[in-house]
């Protein structure tokens, strides 16, 4: 098994596929560089959905039907903001949760870096791979969209949980990304690493936002790429590819995603419901293409997954 594994994640799917790829790869070899562009500002804090979805996956601690936050979580004070404003609580903070951005927010404010705060967190819950944000500097994915006639600009999290993804996007920007440094590690993380693994993430919000922070798509393209893809039989499992990839140009499918990474791609991991698309992926991507479960509805699925990825391009 290679030594030298950096993973390119987002929430939900990749936390689910890190827990398959620690069991196949030593920890002091695995970097995981995570999506900072649905980061948001709530009530004084500062939140990481994604930085957090990975590091409660990699803990052990995170809730696996509702894909984010805690297990065992608890919304006492979430249920007490609302009776005082219901307005307020639209973005569901648990108790649990709470403690991981009130640690955050307090080490921001005394004038730590994100990456700083994170290593702090990720020690504190006992994760042993490095966890790294893909920017010290702020990212924000906002989106345009037509809401009852109406053009507005949303961050990612108000068009999500806000408003129920029930507008029409038309288009998808990552505020900031253009003028953002990677976070200390990164590239150098990159630049060694054996292979590089594209979990299976939501191509344009998750990835999307890693691959704009100038210098990372080369960085990234200039390693062996193994990616698995988020959509299985045309639809994802979690979250809203289905609707975003389209404003972005690509066909909602196996093949689709793995556009998002033209020229970077080494090889590329689709479903068994997606069999019949692996020959067309092979021709017009011109990776190698395996297929297997990547359904992970438990950690053995996701170490075969990560076995299955890791042994394409080493
Ligand atoms: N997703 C929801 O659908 N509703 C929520 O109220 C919500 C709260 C929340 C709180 C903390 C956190 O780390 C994640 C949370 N998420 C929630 C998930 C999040 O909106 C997205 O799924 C990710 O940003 C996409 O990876």
């Amino acid at each position: 098994v290679a030594a030298g594994v950096v993973a390119l994640a987002g929430g939900v799917g990749a936390g689910k596929f890190l827990r398959g790829l620690v069991a196949v790869v030593p920890p002091e070899d695995l970097t995981v560089v995570v999506n900072t562009g649905d980061d948001l500002e709530l009530h004084g804090l500062r939140i990481c959905p994604d930085l957090d979805s990975v590091t409660y996956w990699l803990a052990d601690l995170a809730d696996r039907d509702r894909g984010w936050g805690r297990r065992d979580e608890r919304f006492v004070a979430l249920d007490e903001l609302r009776a005082l404003d219901p307005e307020a609580a639209w973005f569901a903070l648990g108790d649990r949760d709470l403690a991981t951005h009130l640690l955050r927010t307090g080490l921001l404010d005394g004038g730590a870096t994100l990456s700083e705060a994170t290593a702090r967190i990720v020690h504190g819950l006992g994760v042993a791979p490095t966890i790294l944000p893909m920017s010290d500097d702020r990212v924000e994915t906002r989106l345009d969209v037509v809401a009852d006639g109406l053009e507005l600009d949303l961050h990612f999290q108000e068009y999500w949980v806000r408003r129920g993804a029930r507008d029409e996007v038309k288009a998808v920007r990552f505020l900031g990304a253009d003028a953002a440094r990677p976070a200390p590690g990164v590239l150098e993380a990159v630049e060694r690493a054996d292979v590089v693994v594209v979990c299976p993430s939501n191509p344009v919000v998750s990835i999307g936002p890693i691959l704009a922070v100038p210098g990372l798509r080369p960085a990234v393209a200039s390693r062996p790429v193994v990616g698995i893809s988020p959509i299985v039989g045309g639809r994802p499992l979690a979250g809203m590819a289905d609707r975003l990839m389209p404003v972005v140009g690509l066909e909602v499918s196996a093949v689709g995603a793995a556009h998002a990474y033209d020229g970077m791609l080494d090889a590329w991991v689709v479903d068994g419901a997606d069999a019949g698309l692996a020959d067309r992926a092979r021709r017009e991507l011109g990776v190698a293409v395996a297929v297997t479960d990547t359904v992970m509805t438990d950690d053995e699925v996701a170490a075969a997954l990560a076995r299955t990825a890791l042994d394409l391009v080493t």
